[in-house]
């Protein structure tokens, strides 16, 4: 058996089976790039899920993460301490808003988002107790917990989990008929509509241009708060900070996660103004480790790379070349090219029997890793301080794997 072999079959045999890694096993990362344990280079176009936006082990995050390790790591919400504050101050100044409850988790700011739209609901809309509505998206990903899979319509995330938690219509995504009509009909008893700007989870599912702000105008005309999961797309992810900003749409709440610490350590956060934030009070809601130290230092050096090295720009103009480059690329298994900035997806149209899995498995053996979702569409998603020589030999290396199966 070699190492690697030895280390999938301990994972097989003492981990849960609820993933289905692709074969390669890793054990280092600097910044586009990542080792597997035979000393075997590739390319991450995962970018762990877009956490890792700002490339594996970026030396500023990293330093953060160390010298504030030494310092104080935890002291619980019990007692102020010297990090907070000043991280709050940053992070809302950064994005424009009056305030900022901090998570560790993508699903745990989603949960939070919930909690405050039905709060805000009850308190300040007057919607009467335990009848707030929020309206979500068919195709919908927003984490893992049984209020969050209630929403979900995707029966991997919800088969057998019930009962679930009710307050939820779900509505088409890229459809603001679907909402208008919805709030015509309950708009009295409705706190929230949630939406993801791009839908990853669905296969980087872009909406049409509009549509974000459509379903913002509609929000407003009916006193229903809109709340942009960005998670995946927010920071500079789709080629804008936010992937709302390229409609110029505002959220009332906005969720955050991921690379809010650039993959270092789970840092997520919900952003929204007073009137909605001041409706949960001390004792109300919390979590042990929310905005603690290391987050607090680690999520203001992320936040930083972000600007310094400018990557909404930079995934802005990389993701057009991936598409017109992919775009040049003559073979049947290429069904359909989409996403925004570096978010991007291929859809495959399989061929003799080979699929999404198979082209994923060439790529690795050729030195670029991705993972096919739904089993048909492959993300392509590198950490966003690729060079675009770097990106252009990893995009060489991708139209050979494909044209292969030719
Ligand atoms: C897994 C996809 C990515 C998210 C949005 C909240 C969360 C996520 C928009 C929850 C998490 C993940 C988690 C992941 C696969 C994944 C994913 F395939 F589902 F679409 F990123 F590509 N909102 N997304 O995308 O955040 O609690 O995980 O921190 O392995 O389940 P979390």
């Amino acid at each position: 058996m070699t190492r690697s072999e030895e280390l999938m079959e301990m994972e097989h045999h003492y981990g849960a089976h609820n993933y289905h890694p692709l074969p390669v096993v890793l054990s280092k990362g600097e910044g586009p790039f990542v080792w597997d344990v035979e000393g075997k280079r590739y390319f991450d176009f995962l970018s762990a899920y877009s956490a890792v936006n700002q490339g594996h082990c970026h030396p500023k995050i990293v330093k953060a993460l160390c010298d504030q390790a030494q310092t104080l790591t935890l002291t619980s919400r019990a007692f102020y301490n010297d990090t907070l504050g000043p991280y709050e101050k940053y992070i809302t100044e950064y994005f424009g808003y009056d305030k900022v409850l901090p998570m560790n988790t993508g699903a745990e700011a989603d949960e939070t988002a919930l909690k405050l739209a039905r709060r805000w609901g009850y308190r300040v809309k007057g919607i009467p107790e335990n009848e707030a509505i929020i309206i979500c998206c068919d195709g919908n990903f927003h984490g893992r917990t049984i209020s969050i899979v209630s929403m979900s319509n995707d029966p991997d995330s919800y088969g057998q989990f019930g009962p679930f938690t009710p307050g939820f219509i779900r509505i088409p995504y890229n459809d603001s008929k679907a909402l208008e009509e919805v709030l015509e009909k309950h708009g009295k008893n409705v706190a929230a509509f949630l939406v993801e700007p791009i839908q990853g989870e669905a296969g980087v599912f872009v909406p049409d241009e509009g549509y974000l702000k459509t379903c913002y105008n509609t929000c407003k005309k009916h006193n229903v708060l809109f709340i942009a999961d960005e998670v995946q797309t927010g920071i500079a992810r789709t080629g804008k900070l936010l992937a709302v900003d390229h409609e110029g749409v505002r959220p009332d709440i906005i969720i955050l996660g991921k690379a809010l610490s650039g993959g270092v350590i789970p840092v997520s956060a919900v952003l929204a103004d007073n009137e909605v934030m001041l409706t949960i009070g001390p004792g109300e809601h919390g979590s042990t480790f929310g905005g603690f130290c290391l987050a607090g230092k680690v999520a203001i050096a992320a936040l930083e790379v972000v600007k310094e090295e400018k990557l909404a720009e930079k995934a802005e103009y990389l993701g057009k070349v991936f598409r017109e480059e992919i775009g040049k690329v003559k073979s049947e298994m290429i069904e359909l090219v989409r996403g925004k900035g570096l978010l991007n997806a291929i859809v495959i149209r399989p061929k003799n029997g080979k699929e999404a899995w198979d082209v994923c498995l060439k790529m690795r053996d050729m030195g670029v890793l991705a993972k096919p979702t739904h089993g048909h569409i492959i993300r392509f998603a590198p950490p966003l301080i690729i060079t675009e020589e770097q990106l252009r030999e990893a995009i060489e290396i991708i139209k050979k794997a494909i044209i292969s199966f030719e």
